[in-house]
């Protein structure tokens, strides 16, 4: 029997007994079960200091930060080792890696055997939302991690306080993690994590019993289960079946001059600025957005037929290289303090820096970069590539709290009213600055085609090749993805809803001779201005081949000298021929669902093709 480092803090018999089954199978030192206090987190932080896992950072530059380090083969999350491990191959669909369920639990357990030897098992209870939500959902996490422990403070609501809604024999979502076997000689003594070779990690949701198994990475969406595995994964599968959704979106709320509020959700795909979109600063006068969240919603309706989001998490997982005053000042000031960072630079003056942050550094400075490497700027390898101080997919875990933008009410339990949905993804051409759709259903073709063009250096394809991401969920979706898409039309057919509008937006179109047309960023609080006004039935429009359309006067253009007449025209022209080809396009990606494909939809993607064909 492995014994309990502190006191059992529930009587829920069914989670008692599941921490001591996994106990004994990962033969762990003890078990703790965290509590969630901020003694807690900074008693772990300050043994990871002590054992130099974690480095802590210059504490009147970065108070109450730590710096951590990967290894260099655990740094991102691994869609190749994720799986959707439902009864049936066909209900995890043809976008999922599939194992059967009894097949994949024999192979992970022999992996968890004695996995967890001379490390603790910490048991984590967590909430997805504001504790006692009643769009909130609970999970137990145990790991064998302190730094998942501590991501898990800063990204969910954690501790006795879920316990005592969970009671006595409420409902949760077992998540099991561990970063794998120890090392034979111990723990690796060079200041990082250990994790298992690619092909013994395994990222495995159970959908039918609304399990997470996790082994052998301790990276980000990975390890720190709450966010993509169950607020995801695990989440849309539930919301199917509760009726309700789970989206890969980040949540905003826009307040216009005279006080009036929208609250927007957006769902992009990775790379795409979702943060800094939920983060934006107006660069019109009067204009206010404030942050409800980056990167997920749970919307339920409401008794008024509205739906009500709330964003699951409690802070940012940040992408650092590119994040700067000038890309993104609510970031960088909500992680200032108490932020965990992962795989950024070191400074001689114990502050973090990264490629895109924007601040100098002295003339002949070394860094150490995220590998522990004495770095210099300009360095370059062996065959002349220029060397990063930070990994790309560097991190920062910072806490809603110490966003400036946050809004007052982003943890409200009953959510906030949704008036609108935005889509978009990085397309050079064809797709315009925004349109509207033309119904529900069209907003929902929409969302199943996103997607961005990627360059051919980049997947080896053809230059100009569009990625397709429906909904931003490709990699996030629980079930097949043709099924999610029907459940989209479903929410349309809830009698009394009052749905939001849905737009499709794209910061990202060039000209013929690769100029921006657009400068993105804070201006695009103008294309939000056109979309609030569309939500109250006002906004110049035109109803085209497409949707509804800007007019060429309709975005607020006023002290931006960067766009001109033409720019706007050409940001804002139907491009019947592109058009064509992107019908051609989405047809090909639709034929990837087979017999799924929801018929709603290619009838909707056959009235846009025949709508082209008059103009
Ligand atoms: O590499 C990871 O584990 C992070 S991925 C991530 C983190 C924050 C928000 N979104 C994402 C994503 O991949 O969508
Ligand atoms: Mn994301």
């Amino acid at each position: 029997m492995v014994k309990h480092l502190n006191a059992i803090p529930t009587k829920h018999a069914k989670l008692v007994k599941w921490v001591e089954e996994w106990a004994e199978l990962c033969e762990p030192n003890g078990i703790y079960w965290c509590d969630g206090t901020n003694t807690e987190y900074y008693a772990l932080c300050e043994e990871m200091v002590q054992s130099g896992l974690a480095t802590r950072l210059n504490s009147k530059l970065r108070p109450d930060c730590v710096l951590f380090r990967s290894d260099p083969s655990d740094v991102a999350r691994v869609e190749a080792r994720t799986y959707i491990a439902s009864e049936k191959q066909e209900d995890a669909g043809p976008t999922n890696n599939w194992i059967a369920p009894a097949e994949l639990k024999a192979t992970m357990r022999e992996l968890y055997k004695g996995c967890m030897h001379g490390r603790t098992m910490y048991v984590i209870p967590y909430s997805m939302g504001p504790v006692g939500s009643n769009i909130a959902k609970i999970g137990v996490e145990i790991t064998d991690s302190a730094y998942v422990v501590i991501n898990m403070h800063v990204m969910t609501r954690v501790g006795n306080k879920v316990l005592e809604v969970l009671g006595d024999d409420g409902e949760f979502v077992p998540c099991i993690h561990s970063v794998g076997k120890p090392l034979e000689n111990g723990e690796s003594d060079n200041g990082i994590w250990p994790c298992a070779p690619m092909e013994k990690k395994y990222i495995a949701q159970f959908p039918e019993t609304r399990e997470i198994w996790s082994y052998g990475s301790g990276y980000g969406g990975n390890a720190i289960l709450g966010k993509k595995c169950l607020a995801l994964r695990i989440a849309t599968v539930q919301a199917r079946d509760e009726g309700w959704m789970a989206e890969h979106m980040l949540i905003l709320k826009l307040t216009n001059p005279e006080g009036k509020v929208k609250y927007v959700t957006g769902a992009f795909p990775s790379a795409c600025g979702k943060t800094n979109l939920a983060m934006l600063i107006p660069t019109i006068e009067g204009w206010k957005v404030e942050t409800v969240g980056d990167d997920i919603a749970w919307m339920k309706f409401g008794k008024d037929g509205r739906l009500y989001a709330i964003n699951p998490e409690n802070g940012f997982f940040g992408v650092a290289p590119g994040t700067s005053m000038q890309s993104n000042k609510n970031a960088m000031l909500s992680c200032r303090q108490e932020t965990i960072f992962t795989n950024c630079a070191l400074r001689e003056n114990g502050d973090i820096w990264w490629e895109g942050i924007d601040i100098d550094l002295e003339p002949g400075e070394k860094l150490i970069d995220w590998k522990g490497n004495v770095w210099e700027a300009g360095q370059v390898d062996a065959d002349g590539k220029p060397v990063k101080a930070a990994h790309p997919n560097a991190r920062f875990s910072a806490r809603g709290r110490n966003c400036p933008a946050i809004a007052p009410n982003w943890e409200d339990p009953a959510g906030v009213p949704i008036d609108a949905f935005l889509f978009g993804g990085r397309r050079p051409s064809t797709l315009p600055l925004v349109y509207q759709s033309l119904s529900w259903e069209h907003g929902v073709m929409i969302g199943s085609s996103v997607g961005s063009e990627v360059t051919a250096a980049a997947l080896d394809v053809k230059a100009g090749t569009v990625r397709r991401d429906p909904f931003a969920m490709l990699p996030f979706c629980g079930y097949h993805m043709a099924d999610y898409f029907a459940h989209w039309l479903e929410i349309g057919k809830v009698a009394g809803a009052k749905l939001p509008k849905i737009f499709c937006v794209n910061w990202f179109r060039k000209t013929a001779d690769g100029r921006w047309l657009w400068p993105g960023f804070g201006d695009n609080s103008r294309v939000l201005k056109w979309i609030f006004e569309r939500c109250d039935g006002e906004g110049k429009a035109q109803e085209t081949a497409i949707g509804y359309m800007p007019t060429e006067d309709a975005i607020d253009r006023t002290g931006l000298d960067s766009v001109s007449d033409a720019d706007m025209k050409e940001l804002l022209a139907l491009d019947v021929e592109g058009w064509k080809k992107e019908v051609a396009s989405i047809r090909e990606h639709y034929a990837k669902f087979g017999d799924k494909m929801p018929k709603e939809l290619l009838a909707q993607l056959d009235a846009l093709e025949a709508r082209l064909a008059k103009c």
